[in-house]
């Protein structure tokens, strides 16, 4: 259980540093630039583990969900070379500003709050967290979504994205099974649809090409066409390693689309399936591997020694 809570922030993190040096490109550029061997590049993180880090910092600390501390170490983390998305950079200057947590996010996108990825891309460690409960889990999901994400869409997705975390940490149960669960699961229709998508897309096993993939899930920056093509990628292959191929080689979002998928193959097959020569190459300091590592061993310890029950606080 352990190395599944490690492996889903590392995974995460591992996919989001793979994908990050062909962010933006289309699919076959993608290939060019990794070749046949698919070896990891420089191994710097973005924005999404840098968020990651400060989702599982304020659980950890909090014992449970805290929305002004949440945001205050998305503050104190941020590093404008990690490249955050639009949205969610306006959101936090509006906080730092003296706007609260709450009202914020609220008024991105001409007042519809923002659909980005940005909120799924971070969600890792509320998927492993409440991985045994899934009403927790969708509360904790859009109150950690709201800072920078108000749009319904970016907060289903970051549920979503939750939900497949956290069936992966709940064991090895048939693939076929995750679905139906998921199916269940959702709420809005653009990702019931999306599901059935994925459902169709798998029956055609490896006859489907990428095209058709992007096409019918997406590879892109909306929370709604980069937690389908990670979900995807998870869902057919059967080890870490080929799943964050994948994913990345869709194009497109790459470092969330990877992060994503990352995190999900993560928390399944656990830290020991991530390949030694990627997570080597990961980078290391004050807020690398090692301290990530860290971060999954104490929300463990949160669960399971101290037994916490985390609370909610405004
Ligand atoms: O979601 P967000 O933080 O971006 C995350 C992305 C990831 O790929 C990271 O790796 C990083 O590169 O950025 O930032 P947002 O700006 O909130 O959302 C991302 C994009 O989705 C926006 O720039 C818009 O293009 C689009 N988008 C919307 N477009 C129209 N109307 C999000 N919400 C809307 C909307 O309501
Ligand atoms: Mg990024
Ligand atoms: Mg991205």
């Amino acid at each position: 259980m352990k190395s599944k809570f490690t492996g889903a922030l590392i995974g995460s993190a591992i996919g989001d540093a793979f994908g990050a040096p062909v962010e933006g490109y289309g699919m076959k550029k993608v290939s060019s630039v990794y070749g046949e061997d698919w070896k990891m590049i420089f191994g710097r993180y973005t924005d999404d583990t840098e968020m990651m880090i400060g989702v599982a910092e304020s659980l950890i600390e909090n014992k449970g969900f805290n929305g002004a501390d949440m945001a205050r170490r998305f503050i104190e983390n941020y590093d404008m070379r990690r490249g955050y998305g639009p949205g969610s950079k306006e959101a936090l200057r509006r906080i730092i500003e003296g706007e609260s947590w709450e009202e914020a996010s609220k008024k991105l996108f001409g007042g519809k709050g923002s659909y980005g990825n940005g909120a799924a891309m971070r969600i890792a460690p509320v998927g492993i967290f409440y991985y045994d409960d899934a009403d927790k889990l969708r509360e904790i999901a859009y109150k950690s979504s709201h800072i920078t994400h108000s749009h319904e869409l970016g907060k289903e997705g970051a549920a979503l994205q939750a939900f497949s975390i956290a069936l992966a940490v709940r064991g090895r149960a048939k693939k076929e099974d995750m679905l139906l669960e998921l199916k269940e699961f959702v709420e809005n229709e653009v990702y019931k649809e999306k599901i059935r998508k994925i459902e169709e897309l798998l029956e055609k096993k490896a006859e489907v090409d990428k095209e058709e993939i992007i096409s019918e899930l997406g590879n892109g920056e909306e929370a709604f066409n980069s937690v389908p093509p990670a979900i995807y990628s998870f869902l057919r292959f059967d080890n870490f390693k080929d799943c964050v191929i994948y994913a990345v080689s869709l194009g497109g979002d790459t470092d969330t689309i990877g992060a994503m998928s990352g995190a999900i193959s993560g928390a399944y097959y656990g830290e020991g399936s991530i390949p030694k020569e990627w997570s080597e190459k990961l980078e290391e300091g004050e807020k690398g591997r090692s301290y990530i590592k860290r971060l999954g061993e104490e929300l463990y310890r949160a669960k399971f020694v101290l037994n916490t029950d985390l609370n909610i606080r405004e």
